[in-house]
């Protein structure tokens, strides 16, 4: 029988609707749902893919382990064994060291039932404020900005905004590849009405920015310069609305008097920009009859994140660009339930509903609803200071929930060496394959997308239901059901009989997600968030809905602050004065290079659910370092040569790409690789964790770096069909023996690609082994010790199923080719280590990048019709790419404008 299940998709902040299709218990397919407010039936290449990503259990956690000795293997138990154990052990800590001796690390991709649990856990029971999420790495200054300007946190603006702006102000956002349902709304926009301009404020030249009617390609960093410069342009030409400045906000003449001498000039020697390109910015935003700015990570993400919101802010103030149609600040929320985190409090720095922890009023309310004595008023460590403490051993267990720190916080190094020091560690997931779950003493096995069900808010704070249409493998359960169980645990080891007395129902009494969500909105009454007035019902038969939603409303509120009244005390918004700072580490001769990280197309963070699918790989086989062209050659470095990447903190070897998309000086990383799919933890390995004073946000947007050429002559290529996962499972504990490896999955095909100064010791038995490349009839050896040569291939019913080429792998490509192809073997078997090379193609380079990945439509073809004279609508027409999600539009149309040869992708060429 086949069902169809209403749900959200798991990944972005967008907040898709998707339709889930199940057949006998599995998730077969899913579809965009047409009724959602947020996609109306769309979704992104990797939203596509979702029924791909749970097609197997290869790789996901299915039974509670648990290891009972220190450096012993985790041993499967039974869930009433690790829901004790952890409960014990979380129970003893406190009770020798006190409640902040223990930490959660929860995540904004938890749901808001899950997320809400575990703060009551944290706050409600345990009596710490020692919880935080990865927001922290994420939201957590554009939080502290709207907090600071407008007295609470919410974004102003909603979606219908992106249909009804006249300028769009990107800052820091590539919402082409990041927020690409949304963009797909704004190009629908700007096609419909031409004379809507773009503004894109990002150092690189991102699909984002190659759309742009105006791109400031500033200096990492230095955003607040450029909105100071625009806002000296804006008081001087009499661009700012006197009248709504003096009616509805505070502090004006102080940031008047700061910027008098911050002239555009100036400003635009900071970024490193035109002095007329900032004024025409200035110059379109100030006149617009609507300017909104779309937000994201350039700007958060940064030791001065929060005065870039506060400054960004300052100017849609001044000029009057909020609280109508398609005016105002929006941060675009990051994960699909960054907002829902924030909403029930579950930050060290926040309590439920908005509240503060700093606020002893606040504490007293939420202690009296949850029925406790009273609430911890010592402020909990954000994330970086959270893994410090627990590197420096004041704290002592943690419990990491959904997110994985191990690779994504800023130098991670750091994080390693503080969960080995770790006394005992908790890691609830739903993949094994992450780098944070080897340090798990106790892993908990998480239900994850399709088989759970709760609420997500998405950025334009909309809440959507999301819904199982499958059951869990194994014995995985869902978050909050794992937060209740070890709750309830805790509960009775801890002594806390007292406060028990004035409760009228149990601290932990929740049977459904729907008892959890009720008890939240139960505490946002009276608040700017306030919920009262909806329930699963509501959202069951009415759809999505936009908080406030007070109790007796029929719908949300699409804007806030129409009225020009805001939050704060006195009801007007403040204006913050702000000096520039340069980003915290300093470059210089040593670290000449700015190094910025961020997102790719079509892969999601650590990679964990989209490294499981072959589809997603082909847009970007392989990591690389973007450096601008001019910088390679004057270093004598070419692409596809690998690099040392060298930071005050660590280093990590990538394969170079020489690419025009980043200004000189500046290069780029995709933060998602890992120690799951390459020979180091990832780009995390260099970053800078210095944090962000009012955010407590780290700099992941910049790290000083040098850039060093690394001899490593000793190459290998290897390719083997079979259960991908698996194997990738079996082949990554050894890609730590090499200074660079990578891995690709390619569906029914793992791809390794490897290089160091001679072959590790013992290293290839051990990889011929993890692929099942043993000798026998049907394998194919060769070995020239002397020039350290060693190839292997092995045949099945006459079709080659895996080689591994190591010392020369010149045969590599139509090695490849011919495993791909799945073929009867032609001609001698022998023939397959004859030196032949590819044509033309760089031997071991991986296969040609994939702009569409829906239709699997190859940068060459495309290039090819580029070349006969074909435009967007004509690929589309002859190729099919760009005509199921449209995710590679942008860089259809990027490719079409520059009729030049399409980026190559970087390889480890022989
Ligand atoms: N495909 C995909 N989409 C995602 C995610 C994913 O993993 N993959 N993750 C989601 C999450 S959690 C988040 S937070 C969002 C992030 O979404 P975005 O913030 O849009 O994505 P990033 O690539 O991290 O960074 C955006 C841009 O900031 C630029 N930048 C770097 N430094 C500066 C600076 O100093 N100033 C300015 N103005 N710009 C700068 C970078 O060049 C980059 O292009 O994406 C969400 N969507
Ligand atoms: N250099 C650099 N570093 C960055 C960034 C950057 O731009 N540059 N961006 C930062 C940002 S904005 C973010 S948001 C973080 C993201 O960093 P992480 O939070 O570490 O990213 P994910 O890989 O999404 O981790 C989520 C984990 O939860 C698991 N999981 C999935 N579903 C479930 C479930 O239902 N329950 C449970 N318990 N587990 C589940 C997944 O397998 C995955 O391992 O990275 C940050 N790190
Ligand atoms: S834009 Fe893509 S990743 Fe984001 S919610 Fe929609 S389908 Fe999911
Ligand atoms: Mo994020």
């Amino acid at each position: 029988m086949t069902t169809e299940t209403r749900s959200t998709c798991c990944y972005c902040g967008v907040g898709c609707g998707v339709l889930i299709e199940a057949e006998g218990g599995r998730i077969a397919g899913v579809r965009g749902d047409p009724e959602h407010p947020a996609n109306y039936g769309k979704l992104c290449s990797k939203g596509m893919a979702l029924a791909d990503t749970a097609r197997s259990t290869t790789g996901r956690a299915l039974q509670p382990e648990m290891r009972t000795k220190r450096d012993a293997a985790r041993e499967t138990v039974d869930w009433p064994t690790a829901l004790d154990a952890v409960a014990q052990r979380f129970a003893q800590t406190i009770a020798a060291h006190g409640p902040d001796s223990v930490a959660l690390y929860v995540s904004g991709q938890l749901l808001t039932e899950d997320y809400y649990a575990f703060n009551k856990l944290a706050k409600g029971l345990i009596g710490t404020n020692n919880i935080d999420t990865n927001s922290r790495l994420c939201m957590s200054s554009a939080v502290t900005a709207y907090k600071m300007a407008f007295g609470a946190d919410g974004p102003p603006t909603c979606y219908d905004d992106l249909e009804r702006a006249r300028t769009v102000l990107f800052a820091g956002s590539n919402a082409a590849w990041a927020h690409p349902v949304l963009f797909r709304r704004l190009e629908a926009a700007k096609a419909a009405d031409p004379s809507i301009r773009w503004i894109v404020v990002d150092p690189r030249r991102t699909d984002t920015a190659a759309m742009a009617d105006l791109h400031l390609a500033i200096a990492p960093g230095t955003d607040v310069a450029l909105f100071n410069g625009m806002l000296h342009h804006l008081i001087w030409e009499g661009l700012v609305d006197r009248e709504y400045i003096e009616a509805h906000t505070e502090g004006f003449a102080a940031l008047k008097a700061a910027v008098r001498t911050f002239t555009p000039a100036i400003a635009a020697q900071i970024c490193g920009i035109d002095e007329a390109d900032l004024i025409l910015a200035a110059q379109w935003f100030g006149a617009s009859e609507a300017a909104l700015s779309l937000y994201c990570m350039g700007l958060n993400q940064s030791s001065q994140g929060t005065g870039k919101n506060l400054a960004l802010i300052n100017l849609h103030l001044a000029a009057r660009q909020i609280g109508r149609p398609g005016a105002g600040p929006f941060s675009l929320t990051g994960q699909p339930n960054a907002m829902g985190g924030r909403e029930v409090g579950g930050m060290a720095t926040m309590l439920a509903a908005h509240r503060d922890i700093g606020n002893a009023a606040h504490r007293e309310e939420v202690a009296r609803l949850w029925g406790v004595a009273s609430l911890s008023a010592r402020p909990g460590l954000p994330a970086v200071q959270m893994f410090d403490a627990l590197r420096a051993g004041t704290i002592k267990a943690v419990w990491i929930v959904c997110t994985n720190p191990a690779h994504s916080m800023p130098d991670n190094a750091h994080v390693r060496e503080a969960l080995e020091q770790a006394e005992f560690v908790v890691v609830q997931e739903a993949f094994t394959q992450t780098d944070t779950v080897p340090y798990a003493d106790v892993l908990l096995p998480a239900a994850s997308w399709g088989e759970k069900s709760g609420t997500v808010t998405n950025s334009e704070r909309r809440i959507s239901r999301v819904r199982a249409a499958v059951a869990p493998p194994g014995e995985a359960k869902p978050d909050w059901w794992i937060a209740v169980e070890v709750a309830r645990r805790l509960e009775k080891l801890l002594e806390t009989k007292a406060a028990e007395s004035n409760r009228s129902s149990p601290l932990f009494g929740f049977d459904s997600p729907e008892a959890i969500f009720d008890e939240h909105r139960l505490l946002t009454e009276g608040r700017d968030l306030d919920i009262g007035g909806l329930d699963y019902a509501t959202l069951d038969t009415r759809g999505p809905q936009q908080w406030p939603f007070r109790a007796g409303s029929v719908h949300g509120e699409a804007r806030r602050y129409t009225d020009g009244r805001f939050a704060t005390a006195n009801g007007r918004a403040r204006f913050h004065a702000l000096e520039y700072q340069p980003p915290a580490d300093t470059v210089n001769a040593r670290f000449p290079f700015r190094l910025t990280s961020g997102r790719l197309r079509d892969q999601w963070h650590g990679m964990s659910r989209t490294g499981r699918v072959g589809r997603l790989f082909t847009h970007a086989p392989e990591p690389a370092l973007d450096m601008h062209p001019g910088d390679a050659a004057r270093r004598g470095l070419r692409e596809g040569d690998l690099v040392r990447v060298v930071s005050r903190r660590g280093e990590l070897v990538l394969p170079l790409r020489a690419s025009d998309e980043v200004p000189s000086g500046t290069l780029f990383a995709p933060m998602h690789w890992n120690a799951q799919f390459m020979s180091s933890g990832g780009i995390n390995e260099v970053t800078d964790p210095a944090v962000d004073p009012h955010s407590s946000q780290p700099e992941l947007k910049h790290a000083a770096v040098r850039v060093e050429a690394v001899s490593l002559p000793w190459r290998l290529s290897a390719a083997r069909r079979g259960d991908a996962l698996a194997l990738q499972a079996a082949v990554q504990p050894l890609m730590g023996a090499c200074r660079y490896a990578s891995l690709a999955i390619e569906d029914d095909l793992l791809v390794l690609r490897a290089a160091h100064a001679a072959a590790p010791a013992g290293w290839l038995e051990q990889l011929y082994a993890a692929l099942d490349l043993l000798p026998g009839d049907d394998t194919l050896e060769y070995r020239d010790a002397r020039r350290g040569l060693d190839k292997r291939a092995f045949w099945r019913d006459n079709v080659i199923q895996g080689f591994v080429l190591a010392g020369d792998i010149a045969q590599a490509d139509s090695l490849l080719a011919a495993v791909r192809a799945a073929q009867p073997w032609q001609g001698t078997r022998l023939a397959a280590f004859a030196a032949r090379r590819g044509a033309g193609a760089a031997a071991g380079a991986p296969r040609e990048r994939i702009v569409c990945s829906c239709k699997q439509v190859g940068a060459t073809k495309i290039q090819e019709a580029i070349a006969q004279g074909a435009s967007v609508a004509d690929l589309k027409a002859s190729l099919g790419c760009g005509t199921v999600c449209g995710s590679c539009v942008p860089e259809l149309r990027r490719m079409c404008e520059t009729r030049q040869p399409a980026r190559e992708p970087a390889g480890v060429a022989g």
